[in-house]
């Protein structure tokens, strides 16, 4: 399926979401970010697609950031609604139940690295620069960037990355947590290798795991267990639970659902 700005399409069981909009090394204007909305919806809905990947065309970035001419001359008010826009797409990325992967070649930069950072798993070539240069434009991460950086990479890390406003070379972004592979070129390759992987395994089981895991982080420990627990209970219900196991104890693999 085809936007203006964006690409949608599944094959082999994986959706692909590319930002198509290389000229202006994909930054996010309303128009994208409104697309992007609807291909999230679509991916999420979509059984032909068991994982996500989320890409930049153009070989040159993954997404430059937000859109420097839209922000130019925006109110306080027309700002907020902006940024409200982005964060809650980027809420629908991490709550999404499929596992989410950012093939990233190229600049990941503002409204792009808090993009990646909404994903479950990155992955960067060697030439990708990361960063959050947005104090260089009088304004800081409005896409979620204070929030999510720190809890991937922390504080220390964040802050230092929020004020001197450097692009993170892919390995030393590797080194930090802030990627989790590089590969030399072609991340597309080794995000699809990964998600072969991920798509052998049950997918309830992966939704409710992620689940666990996004609920968790935003509760105090003992309750983060408890809510493990319940979730955990979940998968008894699922008829991968049955299969998996009876699988195991058959001695064959699993055909998950
Ligand atoms: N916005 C608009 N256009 C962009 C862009 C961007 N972020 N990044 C690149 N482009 C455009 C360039 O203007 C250029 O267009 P033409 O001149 O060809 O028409 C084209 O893409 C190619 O870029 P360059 O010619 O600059 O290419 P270079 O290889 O020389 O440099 C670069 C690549 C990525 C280093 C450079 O383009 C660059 O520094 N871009 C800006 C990166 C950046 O600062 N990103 C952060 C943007 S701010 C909020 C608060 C904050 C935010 C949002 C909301 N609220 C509180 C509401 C901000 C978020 C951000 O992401």
């Amino acid at each position: 399926m085809s936007f203006e700005t964006i690409i949608y399409e599944a094959k082999n069981n994986i959706g692909y979401i590319t930002i198509n909009r290389p000229k202006a090394l994909n930054a996010l204007n309303a128009e994208v970010l409104n697309e992007l909305s609807q291909a999230v919806d679509i991916a999420e809905k979509d059984e032909a697609a068991r994982v996500v990947i989320i890409t930049g065309a153009g070989g040159r970035a993954f997404v430059a950031g937000a859109d420097i001419a839209a922000m130019q001359n925006m109110t306080a008010e027309e700002a907020y609604s902006f940024a409200r826009l982005a964060q809650i797409i980027y809420n629908k990325i991490q709550d999404m139940p499929k596992i989410v992967i950012a093939a990233i070649d190229g600049f990941a930069l503002g409204g792009g690295c808090e993009l990646a950072l909404a994903c479950d798993i990155r992955i960067a070539s060697a030439k990708s620069k990361i960063g959050i240069p947005e104090v260089t434009l009088g304004v800081f991460p409005g896409f979620a960037g204070t929030q999510r950086l720190p809890r991937l990479v922390g504080t220390g890390i964040a802050k230092e990355m929020l004020a001197t406003a450097r692009k993170v070379p892919a390995d030393e972004a590797k080194a930090i947590g802030l990627v989790n592979h590089v590969v030399e070129e072609n991340p597309m390759a080794k995000a699809e290798e990964l998600a072969v992987e991920i798509c052998k395994n049950s997918m309830s089981a992966i939704a409710l795991g992620k689940r666990a895991m996004n609920e968790g982080m935003e509760m105090e420990l003992k309750k983060g267990i408890e809510h493990e627990a319940a979730l955990f209970a979940v998968a008894f219900t699922t008829e991968d639970q049955r299969e998996g196991m009876t699988a195991f104890l058959e001695k064959r693999p699993a055909n998950f659902q």
